[in-house]
């Protein structure tokens, strides 16, 4: 009886051990545990035989069942430890970061030369108190021409020079109607400064397309003159061009009276760069201004101009094309 549990005690521990040295996962090992040592485990199982054994034998093959349950407790402590340590570096090895991994290539964006011009001067005169305005691409012909002293016979008018659409509205010819606009809204002082693309019917060329940008600025106060135009259109061109030279020349448009081209000495040439003049006072009148308070002045530049005097651009067709050999120069 004795030496026939004893030997059922140590078969148990060989084959308890087997199985646990043979588990791969810890939810087997903890199979294995209620299995063997569990309050139904086949050592329980054993032990509650003992109570028919005499009170000499009781302790000998209690301790020998103790040895067992400590053995087998012992080989399941290192095992769950083996399989722990081996989960962790499985993670370990999964979730490793290689620092020296090249990166993805995202190529980077930049300004294009049109938009870093018009940043350039709205900011420039935005830093001398003007206000930013926009408005409509498609005009009427009384924002476009009449309210800016344009009468119906100007040769600014003519079909050649004006997109015109079926219903009498037309693509505006200069952003002056944004001006107009914010007059009629606004009071005075004024100091206004409207970037947009206005369309002409040009033949397109190396100096000439159908679209392109401007940059107009309006100022209506008391007192205003023609010097206080020359310093303000002064600052700006040093601003964007540096310190070079500067020439007003006598000019003519509908809505500035007197007016003057402006011209810039680059590379021992002169270029012409703006146009401007004081405010005609039937351009203040058609706002409702009373032209004997106010006087104002105006100045207009092409975007794509001082894009191509800039960086030398030799075709404005170039600044329209997305090729970025191109662009890229920028
Ligand atoms: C109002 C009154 C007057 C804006 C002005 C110019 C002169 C001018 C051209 C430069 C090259 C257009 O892009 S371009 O072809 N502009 O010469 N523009 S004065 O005068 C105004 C504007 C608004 C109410």
């Amino acid at each position: 009886m004795t030496s026939n549990l004893e030997a059922q005690l140590l078969a148990l521990r060989q084959e308890g051990e087997k199985a646990i040295a043979a588990a791969e996962t810890l939810e087997r090992l903890e199979e294995l545990r209620v299995n063997y040592l569990g309050k139904k485990g086949e050592l329980g199982a054993l032990l509650r035989s003992m109570g028919q054994m005499s009170a000499e034998e009781r302790p000998k093959i209690g301790a020998i069942a103790n040895t067992v349950k400590e053995s087998l407790q012992t080989s399941l402590d290192q095992q769950r430890d083996a399989l722990e340590a081996a989960q962790i570096q499985v993670q370990l090895e999964a979730e490793t970061l290689d620092v020296t991994m090249p990166g993805i290539y995202s190529p980077q964006g930049r300004i294009h030369p049109l938009n870093g011009i018009i940043d350039r001067a709205l900011d420039i005169f935005v830093g001398m108190g003007y206000t930013v305005a926009q408005g409509p691409e498609m005009e009427t012909d009384y924002y476009n021409f009449e309210a800016l002293n344009t009468p119906p016979d100007h040769p600014a008018r003519d079909m050649q020079d004006t997109f015109y659409l079926p219903d009498g509205n037309l693509l505006r010819t200069h952003t002056s109607s944004v001006q107009i606009r914010y007059m009629e809204r606004e009071d005075p002082p004024i100091r206004v400064v409207a970037p947009g693309r206005v369309y002409r019917r040009d033949n397109v060329d190396a100096t000439h397309s159908a679209v392109f940008h401007q940059i107009e600025l309006l100022a209506i106060d008391e007192g205003l003159t023609f010097t206080d135009l020359k310093g303000t259109i002064k600052v700006f061109l040093q601003a964007i061009f540096g310190d070079l030279p500067i020439r007003f020349r006598a000019s003519y448009f509908p809505f500035t009276e007197p007016s003057a081209e402006v011209d810039l000495q680059w590379n021992g040439r002169w270029l012409e760069v703006m146009g401007c003049g004081m405010v005609d006072p039937n351009v203040l009148k058609s706002v409702g201004y009373d032209p004997e308070v106010y006087t104002g002045f105006a100045a207009g530049f092409g975007v794509e101009r001082f894009a191509m005097v800039l960086h030398q651009i030799d075709d404005i067709r170039r600044l329209y094309a997305s090729d970025l050999r191109f662009l890229q120069q920028f």
